[in-house]
């Protein structure tokens, strides 16, 4: 037995530490004595945990119409009965004093309450009219990674085949269309070829540009599990700021921001200068491209000379043997490597390449496609992948994973759908930020906002949200007012999380089912029955033949047929406790790894290696040259120092649910600006002082902490965005800039300046 170093019991400690400060219940509270009000409840409800894309499965204890308690889920395999401290304290966001209860309509610039009747009435005037002046493209859709799969099934096929736009889109595209941009670059195919079941199987975690522990915290307490379990798992934790991620890290790389690119490059340098390749995989499974070019081998070995870690060294800040030694560590033969990452690649100008830049370290190594060998991208949101990515949410998709450019495609939906194929408009509709920009510009109509608040989320609010204000907008909420529901014409009043039925589809391809618990209060009704309505009062009754979510699975999985992405039915997902897709029919088992046999079904019988990316024309994955290109905005004099924004464990994106849990918010009640301790002493700045956080477009105050649970390396800020104070509201300071190919905005780096605020 290795005798316990100081070092292996400090980290030993850490670990435990990130265990608790993660939030995680154990199993056995959950399961055997259950959460505190569980003895009150009279039936446990199946559902699904309302926050991270993790999706854990949960119990709601119901008595009479109040959740009296949550518990994890034991029989989901995602948790096993864990959940984190926001999922134990889900009964809390629903009987709160700012829940809506009413439709509301704007007059005079004051919300008054309206009847059902009138409130829709308006709307579908409001449309017609819109229409009729300046065409279906002047009307928008913007929704969200957090409403059901049924939701956003209706509502893109009402806004495609019954307006005829494009112009439907949601806040997936600020969160995970770089992600989808690079699985499709890369497989042909969106959504990971793992699961998290390839947790308990790996030997060495590659996370960058992700803080699981905060952010997707039962996961990490899995792969904390695992870690403990084995003590040759080695964690590697790429980041630019000190996480509690990083806290449990054997190797933490912390470096400049928007350098990540040069620093996968290097790896890939390393692994191939040192024979670490898997040349038989490479072969038989791999091609490679720059740009629109094939290339060879030799020449994309030639490209990466540019980044040996000694040049990568000086660009990013990284030792060049900490680079070595962990390209060695991710390709070293007979282990088994897991990448997770999520916004910190993502939210980025350059977020396509620096996704096809992981996906290549495993081709190169061939580690992918097999138990604990896994390019795993996080899913924020609990439905960002089954409401929006599956079921064609987004602008230029439709769905099932097809394309709106795809002549074909709209053909197949057309005939499902029974509409003639030149209804189907071709030209894919406004991305977010176009679609928001649309409407400063006054191109926008009118605007149908639902589950999301983007006059908190977007990027440079100060130039949004007149846009906001100026157009005629509906928001479906179920708070009032939040910074976007109180820029609308109309508000309508949205059940919440089990008080209706519907699906979930989380980042494993999990499709999982919620059964409705209890009654929405007051007037609230599930988005869906709005839906529907709206469809019907603007004639486009046969587009919606639906008495229940159950009937609109039908149809949604009837689009999938001939498709590789075919989900279980209704009944099976009452019962089961989630099913990773492919599952090709009732009686077939779900699919833990694609792309392989003997898990895929959709892999040809002779496929070399039982491995096929069937995606791609060729059978081939795509190992891309893709060079170290910076952020759009990078410090200067005027604004020297870098600011990154993203969450902190205990609150939700823009707070209108978290905040309203007073456990939560006693923890972490406003938000703050952590600095490095030097940077701070040279601005005469002390642990929480207050801080102008300044930029070209707005600034911020906010106290400053200093040495707080993350820590920034030099030159760098962070800024949680869950503020609805409009002083702290650091989106306010962000720039609008995006990725050209996945039009995701790039939260994650732009320049400020700092300042003592003086009062
Ligand atoms: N508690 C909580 N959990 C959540 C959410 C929440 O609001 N609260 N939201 C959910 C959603 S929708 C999402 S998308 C996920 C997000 O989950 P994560 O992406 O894990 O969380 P973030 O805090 O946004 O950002 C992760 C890290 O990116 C780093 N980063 C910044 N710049 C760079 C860079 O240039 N390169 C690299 N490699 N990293 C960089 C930041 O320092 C930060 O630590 O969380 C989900 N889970
Ligand atoms: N600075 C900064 N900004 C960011 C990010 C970042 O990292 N940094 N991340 C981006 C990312 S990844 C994401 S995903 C977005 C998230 O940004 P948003 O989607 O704007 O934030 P949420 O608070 O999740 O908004 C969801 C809203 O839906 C409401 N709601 C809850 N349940 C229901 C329901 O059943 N029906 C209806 N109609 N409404 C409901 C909630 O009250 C809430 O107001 O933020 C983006 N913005
Ligand atoms: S880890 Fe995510 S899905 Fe699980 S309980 Fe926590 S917030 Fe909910
Ligand atoms: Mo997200």
């Amino acid at each position: 037995m290795k005798s316990i170093t100081r070092r292996n019991f400090l980290k030993a400690m850490a670990v435990s530490c990130a265990m608790l400060t993660a939030g995680c219940t154990s199993k056995d509270r959950d399961t055997q004595n259950g959460p505190k009000g569980a003895e009150d409840a009279e039936k446990w409800v199946k559902g699904v945990c309302r926050y991270c894309g993790t999706g854990c499965g949960v119990l709601a204890g119901v008595k009479g119409n109040k959740i009296v308690a949550v518990k994890g889920d034991p029989d989901c395999a995602v948790n096993k009965g864990r959940l984190c401290v926001k999922g134990i304290l889900l009964p809390k966001i629903i009987n709160t004093k700012d829940r809506v209860l009413h439709p509301l309509i704007k007059k005079n610039g004051e919300f008054v309450e309206a009847s059902w009747d009138e409130a829709l009435d308006l709307i579908v005037s409001k449309i017609k009219e819109s229409v009729d002046q300046y065409g279906p493209d002047s009307i928008g859709f913007y929704g969200s990674g957090q409403t059901f799969a049924e939701e956003t099934y209706v509502a893109q096929k009402v806004i495609r085949a019954g307006i005829g736009t494009n112009n439907i889109d949601g806040n997936p595209r600020t969160c995970m269309a770089s992600a989808v941009a690079g699985f499709m670059t890369s497989f042909g195919e969106d959504e990971p070829s793992g699961t998290y079941a390839d947790i308990e199987e790996a030997d060495t975690f590659f996370i960058i540009g992700a803080n699981p522990a905060e952010a997707h915290p039962v996961l990490f307490s899995r792969l904390i599990d695992r870690k403990n379990s084995n003590p040759d798992v080695k964690v590697i934790v790429a980041d630019p700021r000190k996480t509690r991620t990083g806290d449990i890290a054997d190797y933490y790389l912390e470096f400049i921001p928007g350098r990540d690119l040069a620093l996968l490059n290097s790896m890939a340098q390393v692994i191939i200068e040192e024979n670490l390749i898997n040349q038989g995989f490479i072969d038989r499974h791999t091609e490679f491209m720059k740009g629109t070019d094939k290339l060879s081998f030799d020449a994309y070995k030639a490209f990466l000379q540019d980044y040996t870690p000694e040049k990568v060294e000086a660009v990013s800040g990284i030792p060049a043997q900490t680079i070595r030694e962990v390209a060695r560590l991710f390709a070293a033969p007979g282990r088994k490597t897991m990448s997770l990452w999520c916004m910190g690649l993502n939210q980025r100008t350059r977020g396509v390449w620096v996704n096809n830049l992981v996906h290549n370290l495993h081709l190169l190594t061939g580690k992918i496609c097999s138990p604990g060998n896994s390019s795993f991208s996080l899913t924020g949101q609990p439905s960002a992948c089954g409401s929006v990515r599956e079921t064609g949410g987004l602008s230029h998709i439709l769905p099932a994973h097809r394309l709106v450019a795809n002549a074909k495609h709209r053909e197949e939906l057309a005939k499902i759908w029974g509409i003639d194929p030149a209804r189907m408009p071709s030209k894919p509709g406004y991305h977010t930020l176009a679609m928001f920009k649309a409407a400063v510009e006054g191109k926008l109509k009118f605007l149908w906002v639902m589950c999301t608040n983007p006059g908190q989320s977007l990027p440079n609010l100060e130039y949004y949200r007149p846009g906001m204000e100026k157009t005629f907008m509906v928001v479906s909420e179920a708070y009032h007012p939040t910074r976007t529901s109180e820029l609308a014409d109309v508000v309508l009043p949205a059940a919440l999380w089990m008080e209706k039925e519907g699906v979930y589809g989380n980042g494993e391809r999990r499709t999982q089912h919620l059964a409705k618990a209890i009654d929405p209060p007051g007037e609230a009704k599930p988005d869906l029955e709005v839906l529907i309505e709206v469809a019907k009062r603007l004639g486009y009754e046969e587009l919606v033949p639906f008495k229940t979510p159950e009937d609109v699975w039908k149809e949604y999985q009837r689009c999938q047929e001939g498709t590789a992405m075919q989900l279980a039915s209704y009944d099976r997902l009452r019962k089961e406790h989630g099913l990773t897709w492919p599952v090709p029919g009732d009686d077939k088992p779900e699919t833990y790894i694609r792309y392989a046999r003997p898990w895929d079904p959709y892999v040809k019988e002779d496929a070399p290696d039982g491995i096929e990316f069937y995606g791609r024309p060729n059978g081939r994955a795509v190992i891309w040259a893709r060079p170290q290109v910076d952020p759009q905005e990078n410090p200067d004099a005027e604004y020297p120092f870098y600011l990154t924004t993203g969450r902190i464990l205990e609150h939700w994106h823009t707070g209108t649910m978290t905040f309203n849990v007073p456990e939560l918010k006693n923890v972490v009640g406003e938000m703050y600006v952590e600095i490095h301790p030097e940077d701070a002493a040279g601005l005469g700045i002390a642990d929480g002082d207050e801080v102008d956080v300044i930029s070209r477009r707005a600034t911020c105050t906010l106290k400053a902490h200093l040495n707080g649970r993350g820590r920034p390396r030099k030159g760098l800020v962070y800024v949680p965005f869950h503020d609805q104070v409009k002083e702290r509201m650091i989106n306010r300071v962000l720039l609008d800039a995006f990725d050209a190919a996945s039009k995701q905005p790039e939260y994650k780096v732009c320049a400020v300046r700092l300042q003592k605020h003086q009062a």
